[in-house]
């Protein structure tokens, strides 16, 4: 592959993830932190998911069809054949979709397969939530090389209550016994203190990434650039554990800078820590 006239050519880092209209949360928040951390991002979309203002801001969720999510994988596949070796997978949204992009997965070796395993989405259907978590479990959990589970799929992934980070720990533990990954399981505001703390762990390594808390409240997109930092950071050569360190201050940076809009939730700046 060639690169660009100045020689640099940049890591190659898709998602595979819901639109989220607003741009605080799903692919646009993946591309933004791409483009922040020095990747190439590429996107194929599972779904569109648009706030409902009239309807106390739930979502209003409208799958890709899955011709179509196999399409943008086989353009996107065939393009990138020998440099495509990362890729984060955000909202799948229904089980059609998850067994189409894990038959996209096998298609191919691949480095890095960060799972961020969005469960349920606001004004979702909770047994169609059911369907897509033992999907994902049955068929992405296997495939990911890195878990970014937040408190509610920590607990739904693990079957554990967590209520401290003696219990959240347990969870990551879990996690990693039945998916192989390293797993970055997230605290968040969900955990009471006054920092937000996540536990990191490998099978080799356990660590309490820790840092204060800034407000009470949960940002939009977060999570997902999170699990985008990880997958820029781990395309870029960082290890599992250096990938989690570096996108938890990402995050941290962006939450200080978070963007507020008329919805009743504020949304991280990819670009706070510039
Ligand atoms: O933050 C989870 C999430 C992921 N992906 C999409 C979303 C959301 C939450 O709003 O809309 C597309």
């Amino acid at each position: 592959m060639t690169s660009a006239s100045n020689g640099i050519r940049p890591a190659i880092t898709l998602t595979i993830a819901g639109s989220e209209a607003t741009g605080g949360a799903g692919a646009q928040a993946d591309l933004k932190t791409f483009q922040e951390l020095g990747t190439y991002g590429i996107t194929a979309l599972t779904c569109i998911v648009s706030f409902d203002p009239k309807d106390n801001w739930n979502h209003r969720f409208v799958p890709v069809e899955t011709q179509v999510i196999a399409d943008q994988l086989e353009a996107i596949q065939t393009c990138y054949a020998e440099d495509l070796k990362t890729v984060k997978l955000g909202m799948m949204g229904s089980p059609a979709t998850i067994n189409t992009v894990a038959a996209a997965l096998r298609n191919q070796e691949w480095d890095n397969i960060v799972l961020d395993p969005v469960l349920i989405c606001k004004g979702q259907e909770p047994g169609h939530a059911l369907d897509t978590d033992e999907a994902l479990k049955a068929n992405l959990l296997p495939l990911a090389t890195f878990v970014t589970p937040n408190h509610f799929e920590a607990e739904s992934l693990s079957g554990i209550t967590i209520n401290n980070v003696d219990d959240l720990t347990a969870a990551a533990k879990k996690i990693h016994e039945l998916s192989g990954a390293a797993v970055l399981a997230k605290g968040g505001v969900r955990l009471s203190g006054s920092e937000a703390v996540d536990v990191y762990y490998d099978g080799e390594t356990l660590e309490v990434l820790s840092a204060p808390k800034v407000g009470e409240v949960a940002v939009s997109g977060a999570g997902c650039s999170l699990a985008a930092a990880i997958t820029a950071e781990l395309a870029k050569g960082a290890t599992p554990l250096e990938a989690a360190r570096n996108a938890k201050a990402f995050v941290t940076e962006g939450i200080k800078n978070r963007v507020s809009s008329a919805a009743p939730f504020d949304a991280l700046w990819q670009g706070g820590a510039r």
